[in-house]
C-alpha cells in the first residue's frame, strides 16, 4: 500500500534530476515529511472506526501515522502544540468550546464538517415516559419522577446516568441550574452506558441516560431525548439569560449540531496531501451509525470495522483523496 506513494515519489525525484541536468526548473512537488500523522483515538465507536480509516487511507498515500488516545476536552492543547495532528469526529454539543478556542488561537484548524447532524442529551426508552414519568419528554416532568428513577445508590434523589466526564458538558451544573432533584452518575465507558441500557430495557425499569445521534442505539432501541429549554449560547455564558436568572446552563445541549474534523494548523504545509483528504473526508447520519453498529452490535474491532467500511465505500472513498496525490 505503502508503494504508491514511494513510487510517486521517487519518479518525482528522477524527473526533478533529468530536469536538472538540462537546466530546466520543473515544478515539482518536494517529497512529504516521513515524520509520523498522529491521529486521535477517543473513548466512542464510531470515533474509533473513522479513526482507523484515516489511518488507512494516510498508509495508502504512503505516510507514517501514529494512533495516540486522548480525551475530547484535553486533545485541543495537545494539537496545538502540535503533538497530536488529526480529529476526525469533534462533535459541536461536548466539543465545540475547546475546539474553537484553539481555532481562534490560529492553532488548529478547521478542517470542516461532516455531512451529519447531531444531538447529545439526555435520553430515556420510551416505555419510561409510559410506565413511569407521563409528563416527558418536556424536563419539567422530571421532578415529578424523582422517586420513580432514583436507584438504591442515589435515593433520595432520581439518577441521571450521564457518559465518561470528559464527553459531556457538565451535567451537575444543568441539574443544579434546573432545580433538579436529581444526582448525576457518569458511567465509566459507552459500554458500561449500553449495558445499563439493555438490562434495563429487558426488565422495562426506569432509565434516563446519555446518549446521542447519529449512534448504533437508535435502530435498536425506541427512545426520545428530554427536551430541555431550547439551547442558546448566551445560556452557557450568561447567567441571566434562562429560567434561572442566577445561574448558567440552564438549557438543553445543542440540537442539531455539527461534528467536524480538526487539524493542526501546521499539517497543510507539512502534509499537504493528507489535509486535503481530511478536508474532503465527509461522512453522513447513517453512515456514523453504520460504523458504531459494525463495532457494538457485530462485535467488529474498530480495525476491522474501518478495512470492511473502506471495501464498501471504495468509490467514495477514491474521491476523497486528490487525484495529484493518488
Ligand atoms: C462525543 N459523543 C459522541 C460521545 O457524544
Amino acid at each position: 500500500m505503502r508503494l504508491g506513494k514511494l513510487v510517486r515519489t521517487g519518479a518525482i525525484a528522477a524527473a526533478t534530476a533529468v530536469a536538472g541536468q538540462a537546466g530546466v526548473a520543473l515544478a515539482a512537488e518536494p517529497p512529504e515529511s516521513n515524520d509520523p500523522i498522529v491521529v486521535i483515538k477517543n473513548n466512542w465507536t464510531s470515533q474509533l472506526v473513522q479513526a482507523n480509516v484515516m489511518r488507512d487511507l494516510f498508509e495508502r498515500m504512503g505516510y507514517n501515522v501514529e494512533f495516540k488516545p486522548a480525551g475530547v476536552q484535553a486533545q485541543f492543547t495537545a494539537m496545538a502544540l502540535g503533538d497530536l495532528h488529526v480529529q476526525v469526529e469533534a462533535w459541536e454539543g461536548t466539543a465545540k468550546d475547546p475546539f474553537m478556542e484553539q481555532v481562534n488561537a490560529g492553532k488548529v484548524i478547521d478542517a470542516g464538517a461532516h455531512e451529519a447532524s447531531t444531538r447529545e442529551d439526555w435520553w430515556y426508552p420510551t416505555y419510561v415516559e409510559e410506565e413511569y414519568c407521563p409528563g416527558l419528554p418536556d424536563w419539567r416532568a422530571l421532578n415529578k419522577c424523582v422517586e420513580e428513577l432514583a436507584t438504591a445508590s442515589t435515593y433520595p434523589k432520581g439518577r441521571y446516568l450521564g457518559g465518561p466526564v470528559q464527553w459531556e458538558k457538565p451535567a451537575e451544573e444543568r441539574v443544579e441550574a434546573l432545580g433538579l432533584n436529581f444526582e448525576v452518575v457518569h458511567a465509566g465507558s459507552g459500554s458500561a452506558l449500553w449495558s445499563e441500557l439493555k438490562s434495563a430495557y429487558q426488565r422495562k425499569e426506569p432509565i434516563i441516560m446519555f446518549n446521542w445521534t447519529p449512534n448504533w442505539v437508535h435502530a435498536k432501541y425506541d427512545g426520545k431525548y428530554v427536551e430541555f429549554p431550547e439551547w442558546h449560547p448566551k445560556c452557557e455564558t450568561d447567567p441571566s439569560w434562562g429560567v434561572n436568572p442566577d445561574k448558567a446552563y440552564d438549557c438543553g445541549n445543542v440540537k442539531d449540531g455539527w461534528v467536524k474534523k480538526a487539524v493542526w494548523s501546521g499539517m497543510k504545509e507539512k502534509w499537504p496531501c493528507a489535509f486535503e483528504t481530511v478536508k474532503n473526508y465527509k461522512t453522513s447520519n447513517e453512515q456514523i451509525a453504520k460504523m458504531a453498529a459494525m463495532v457494538v452490535v457485530d462485535e467488529m474491532d474498530p480495525d476491522g470495522a474501518a478495512e470492511q467500511w473502506i471495501d464498501e465505500n471504495s468509490n467514495l472513498v477514491n474521491k476523497w483523496i486528490p487525484d495529484r496525490c493518488q
